[in-house]
């Protein structure tokens, strides 16, 4: 072959291999096995879940978050609406604790979650006096809500680790609700906007389809 057409070749083959690289998934198949390998499997005395008992059942699979461009909205009625980065999301103070989620479809994990406050967010957007119902959307188009005051007086939390690993892309990335004695449609992943609400009657998306708007575990 004349040296010339090989490389054209050469840098024609690289090209092509580059753009292969980037239309791949943004995440290895590998990753959820590694993160596994490393998750925290005990606490106080408790086993925990693995981070691959879930089954996935999301309404549009597994969502992949470009962390650069992501931001954090809570609107509706606050006095002063935020947009927040990851880094600034993360930038209060952090809890840790032991939530079990329990799925309608009969499966339940125990696992060391760990994340902020929404109190402490919401410190940061003021709640209008009228907001009652805090409106959870989601990347893939998800939604779900739950009382003010049961978020607040639950101290639940959004999560950013679970059993001491950051949340892959399947469990929610960047933030899961913790929504604690709910069942797990309540437990938007992968939140991009909290929305305050005066609409007590809101129904997300399993919620629109028959499932109880209190979500309790004895529903
Ligand atoms: N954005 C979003 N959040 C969601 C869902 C979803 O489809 N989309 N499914 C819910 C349901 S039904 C359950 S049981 C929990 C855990 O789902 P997983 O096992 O697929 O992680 O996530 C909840 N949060
Ligand atoms: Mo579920």
């Amino acid at each position: 072959m004349h040296h010339f057409t090989k490389i054209v070749l050469v840098v024609l083959l690289s090209a092509f291999a580059i753009g292969c690289g980037t239309s791949k998934p943004p995440v290895n198949p590998d990753t959820l096995q590694s993160l596994a390998a490393v998750q925290i499997k005990e606490y106080e005395g408790r086993n925990l879940s693995s981070i691959l008992d879930f089954e996935e059942n999301s309404i549009k699979g597994p969502q992949y978050v470009d962390i650069g461009s992501y931001r954090l909205k809570i609107d509706g009625l606050v006095v002063k609406p935020g947009d927040f980065k990851y880094e600034e999301v993360l930038d209060h103070t952090k809890y840790s604790k032991v939530v079990t989620l329990n799925c309608v479809e009969g499966w339940s994990v125990d696992i060391l979650w760990e994340g902020i406050l929404l109190k402490d967010i919401f410190d940061d957007v003021t709640p209008g006096s009228d907001a009652n119902t805090v409106i959870f959307h989601s990347y893939d188009g998800y939604t779900t809500s739950l009382p003010l005051k049961t978020l607040l007086d639950g101290d639940m939390i959004i999560a950013y680790k679970m059993n001491g690993v950051v949340l892959p892309p399947e469990r929610g990335y960047p933030f899961q609700l913790v929504a604690q004695n709910k069942l797990g449609y309540k437990w938007a992943k992968w939140i991009t906007r909290i929305e305050l609400s005066s609409d007590s009657k809101y129904q997300g998306y399993w919620e629109q389809r028959g499932y109880s708007n209190e979500a309790n575990l004895t529903d």
